[in-house]
């Protein structure tokens, strides 16, 4: 099983904490819990940078890997982040699990590194005859937003090669995969991280 987590956090006030798993190559399952929003519905996505060097604002826009419309997440066009809404009860708070095909942890249109955006209004999912609907479907501001980081343990192993070198960079063909790289004593020694995932 894959797992990630994404802690939120906003200078609006806003907190939480969004869970990820993914069993083989099934759907993906999402629990979070939220605080420090109005109450009622909250536009949930995913978007398609994990830069959040100007806040969620840089964040891009909605994942969409294959080009398709802003939608509700039972939608046939939607984009792959369109994960609809989140429903805030009147203390401010939120607990909820998604369950969607369209967000892996892994392979090519995995959201790891990516963004989850919590906005300040309800998500139209396409459907509110808005301007924005089809691209954003109107979901107002940006109030929150996390990384999904892989939560999975791993090991390091160190691979001792016997070819000569004299920079680290000439061990990063031979080191090719690995997180550090290194030129010891002239034999390159690759430390190369592996995933564990437990098979339950
Ligand atoms: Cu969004
Ligand atoms: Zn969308």
């Amino acid at each position: 099983m894959v797992k990630a987590v994404a802690v939120l956090n906003s200078s609006e006030g806003v907190s939480g904490t969004i869970f990820f798993t993914q069993e083989g190559d099934g759907p993906t399952t999402v629990t979070g819990n939220l605080s420090g929003l109005k109450p009622g519905l909250h536009g949930f996505h995913v978007h398609a940078l994990g830069d959040t060097t100007n806040g969620c604002m840089s964040t891009g826009p909605h994942f969409n890997p294959v080009g398709k419309e802003h939608g509700a997440p039972e939608d046939e066009n939607r984009h792959a982040g369109d994960l609809g809404n989140v429903t805030v009860g009147d203390d401010g708070t939120a607990t909820f699990t998604i369950i969607d095909k369209q967000i892996p942890l892994t392979g090519p249109h995995s959201i790891i590194g990516r963004a989850v955006v919590v906005h300040g209004d309800p998500d139209d999912l396409g459907k509110g005859g808005h301007e924005l609907s089809k691209t954003t479907g109107n979901a107002g501001g940006r109030v929150a937003c996390g990384l999904p980081n892989e939560a999975n343990a791993r090991e390091f192993s160190i691979k001792q090669q016997q070819r000569q070198c004299r920079v680290p960079s000439d061990c990063t063909s031979l080191c090719h995969g690995c997180t550090v790289t290194q030129c010891t004593a002239g034999r390159c020694v690759c430390n190369c991280a592996s995933t564990i995932r437990s098979t339950s």
